[in-house]
């Protein structure tokens, strides 16, 4: 099944999780490992990408090693046009919305655009919006991130992405975050936007999961929590979060 229609039908039952793995951080045999303790924990796909690091080689026995032990998705969450496997099941095709440069509003999309193609791998488009303090994919992105008061700004963008006929919004706090993306913003976007509302960066507990979910969250995303800790009781508590009151 379809990479995109399958997480549809699962949001028809409830919200989602997915764990994010920097091909950078550790070795493919770790990164399975980790991807196969987040799957029997109830993570619904795994994202493979990283802000700076990631090479044709890492990112491609990253993304093969996770592909031969679990059966949820693997999502390519690319930050640029030089490094896509074609091991993936699907690459999100985003666009960083309030980047400063053309590069990565629709550069680097350009340049992978035939390449994405030739090899057949399903696209996500999803429009990608950095919010303070934005941490290195702010910086690397050249983004204007987006106040951490300003949830005006943030439905405009939300509905920016949807009119543009792209399948998520994604709200990034920058990974390793000292908190999340501000429930407020969460809120006020989650009652304008109709397409899934994407949320990441700062995760670390159940009850941050639980509010973000409450807010209006369709999907979290957690990636530091799961590198740095391995600690196995707050990963469960967040996948219980998100999934609590799913049917
Ligand atoms: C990064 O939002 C994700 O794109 C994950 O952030 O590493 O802080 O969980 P963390």
């Amino acid at each position: 099944m379809r990479v995109l229609r399958h997480l549809e039908e699962r949001l028809q039952k409830g919200k989602l999780h997915m764990t994010l793995v920097d091909p950078e951080k550790q070795p493919a045999e770790v990164a399975s490992d980790v991807a196969s303790s987040m799957e029997d924990m109830g993570t619904d796909a795994i994202m493979v990408g990283g802000s700076t690091g990631v090479t044709q080689e890492n990112l491609d026995t990253t993304v093969r090693g996770i592909k031969s032990v679990v059966e949820v998705p693997v999502i390519l969450f690319p930050a640029s046009a030089q490094t896509i496997s074609e091991h993936a099941d699907a690459i999100y095709f985003m666009s960083m919305l309030n980047s400063r440069t053309t590069r990565l509003l629709v550069g680097e999309q350009i340049q992978a655009s035939k390449t994405v193609k030739d090899l057949g791998l399903e696209t996500i488009s999803m429009g990608y919006v950095v919010v303070e303090p934005g941490m290195r994919v702010g910086e690397v992105g050249l983004a204007n991130p987006l106040p951490r008061d300003d949830p005006e700004l943030a439905v405009k963008y939300g509905l920016a992405a949807e009119f543009f006929g792209m399948d998520l919004f994604y709200l990034e706090a920058g990974s390793g975050a000292p908190a999340p993306v501000p429930l407020e913003i969460v809120s006020a976007v989650g009652e304008e936007i109709s397409i899934p509302l994407v949320v990441g960066g700062g995760i670390r507990n159940g009850r941050s999961a639980r509010e973000l979910v409450e807010a209006g969250a369709d999907i979290l995303v957690t990636g530091t929590a799961v590198e740095r800790t391995r600690d196995l009781a707050s990963l469960k508590e967040i996948l219980d979060a998100v999934k609590r009151g799913n049917r």
